[in-house]
């Protein structure tokens, strides 16, 4: 036989044995996983392993990966992360399972030692009790179980036995080679529809009860005593294409760290404040309805915006000032920042300044209307104008320390990100779309700029780096909210042509045209288009 031949078949003979043992692994592997999930969102809801681990890993990305992965899917980030660690665990299931060839009991352990890992990460989460790691035994004793059973069905029943058989070599000739595969398709049908059935089970309970949940969500939002300004229709430079200046609920990006929404209802939440204050206060959600609300609209930006980026959307929010909760409870004169932290434990560090000094930061309940969605923090959360939300719009907030920078890190600060984080003046080209083709000599150039708390005083677009010129803008609502401009060109020679775009707020700050990365503050750069008239 010449080598090349045999080479050839031993690799297709190691495939052929190869693959169905990694499916093997697979099918275990999903069937313990299934099975908790379903049994979780039955019995212990959110005690799902494939929450914790999304949880888990969420938390352990290097902040430069994270950033990268937001940057690049922005609100994608979680189907990125949901797919890649689909990849991950079928790779390791599947490795498991070529192991389990050789190795049957070798391999049932691998899958308990998974499953035993698994139920120590649910564990850790906040708040869980022995009933939460009960779905996940479940799940790691019928996938440990069944890995040797599907290995044997389609092997044979063991290498461990005395027999000295090749693996893959059928046990009694051919008629026993048939039956065996036989019993392994059932055995392997089953498993797989195990498996997707309690899957689908446990994802259909999650949802039901999410919309339960939802339809339940009856907060009645307390009428303002400070209505918001009406939005001008000056705020608009009517141009098709152009980010409408208030952003729908439905619409309104979203960026956490929560794999599954909290669920924290009205009559659950309350909000405790303390550390270097005078007196604790604490609140329950009547109470906190029953306080004066105002409405304004502020524009949320974050920090992971990419230049020419959407991560950034203007909403009317309704909540009670924070400077009069804080004013309650008194903040000692040494304190310098508040550490606001979710139900689920994410924190931001706010410096104490911009919650008590006379811009409009909110304890917030209502979003353009509605009690905050649950993605956006329901019952209850924070908007701070002019901070990026990572240092201060915490959502689900359940407790506020005074205390000081020297003394307690943020979530995002232990990430290697900056512990204080002013919204950079920024600005964005909506129109013409990159690389569009502008059938006409008169071409509009629109867009918005943003500046929070300061403001954006002028727009400057420069074309094909011909100079600055200014841009009209659309009327102001406040400092607090983007700014929409537009420039009309006339007399652009057909062929190809580039757009940037600066902004300059009230107070004289000039957007940056240096290229930088998110991390630790922000990226800065000039947003650059090119388009084509034809
Ligand atoms: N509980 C909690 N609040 C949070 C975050 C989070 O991960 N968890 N992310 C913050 C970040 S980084 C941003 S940009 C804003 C985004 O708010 P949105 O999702 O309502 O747009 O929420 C902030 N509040
Ligand atoms: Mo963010």
């Amino acid at each position: 036989m010449r080598p090349a031949r045999s080479a050839a078949r031993r690799i297709g003979r190691g495939f052929a044995s190869t693959t169905p043992s990694a499916l093997c692994g697979v099918l275990a592997a999903a069937l313990l996983l299934g099975t908790a999930d379903a049994l979780s969102w039955l019995f212990a809801p959110g005690s799902s392993p494939l929450i914790a681990l999304g949880g888990l890993v969420i938390e352990q990305t290097p902040a430069a990966v994270q950033d990268a992965v937001i940057a690049t899917f922005g609100t994608d980030n979680k189907t990125v992360l949901l797919v890649a660690m689909g990849v991950g665990g079928a790779l390791l299931a599947g490795l498991i399972g070529v192991l389990g060839r050789r190795r049957r009991r070798t391999s049932a352990l691998c899958v308990a030692a998974v499953g035993v890992g698994l139920v120590l990460i649910v564990a850790m989460r906040p708040d869980t009790g022995l009933a939460d790691v009960v779905p996940t035994l479940v799940g790691t004793v019928l996938g440990a179980a069944a890995l040797p059973m599907l290995l044997s069905a389609w092997f044979r029943p063991s290498q461990e036995s005395p027999q000295h058989r090749r693996p893959d070599e059928p046990q009694d000739g051919p008629a026993e080679g048939i039956r065996s595969r036989r019993r392994f398709l059932g055995l392997a049908g089953a498993a797989a529809a195990v498996s997707v059935g309690t899957l689908a089970f446990g994802r259909s309970v999650a949802s039901v009860t999410r919309d339960a949940a939802e339809a339940a969500a009856d907060l009645i939002l307390p009428r303002p005593v400070r209505a918001a300004l009406e939005i001008p229709a000056g705020a608009s430079v009517e141009v098709d294409g152009v980010e409408p200046f208030i952003t729908p609920n439905d619409s309104f990006y979203r960026i956490d760290t929560a794999l599954a929404v909290p669920e924290l209802e009205p009559e659950d939440w309350s909000l405790r404040i303390h550390g270097m204050v005078e007196q604790e206060v604490t609140l329950d959600m009547d109470e906190l309805l029953a306080l004066p609300h105002e409405e304004h609209h502020i524009t949320l930006t974050c920090v992971s915006n990419p230049v020419g980026g959407d991560l950034l959307g203007t909403a009317t929010w309704l909540g009670h000032p924070v400077r009069e909760l804080l004013a309650r409870a008194g903040p000692l004169d040494e304190a310098d920042m508040v550490l606001s932290t979710s139900i689920d434990g994410f924190t931001a560090s706010t410096p104490l300044e911009a919650l008590t000094d006379e811009r409009d930061s909110l304890l917030a309940v209502g979003m353009n209307g509605e009690p905050l969605p649950r993605q956006h923090g329901y019952p209850a959360r924070l908007v701070v104008p002019g901070l990026y939300g990572y240092v201060s719009a915490t959502k689900w907030v359940v407790d506020l320390e005074v205390t000081r920078f020297d003394r307690a890190e943020a979530y995002w600060t232990e990430r290697g990100w900056d512990a204080e984080a002013p919204v950079l003046v920024s600005s964005r080209i909506d129109v013409p779309r990159s690389l569009d083709a502008v059938v006409s000599d008169a071409v509009v150039i629109a867009g918005s700029a943003w500046a929070q708390y300061d403001g954006v005083a002028e727009v400057e677009v420069d074309i094909d780096g011909d100079g600055w010129r200014a841009a009209d803008l659309a009327e102001e609502v406040t400092a607090d909210t983007w700014r929409q401009w537009r420039l009309d060109v006339e007399g652009l020679a057909p062929g190809r042509h580039s757009a940037t775009v600066r902004a300059i707020t009230h107070s004289g700050a000039v957007q940056s045209g240096d290229r930088r990365d998110p991390i630790p503050n922000a990226a800065t750069g000039h947003h650059r288009i090119e388009f084509r008239v034809e």
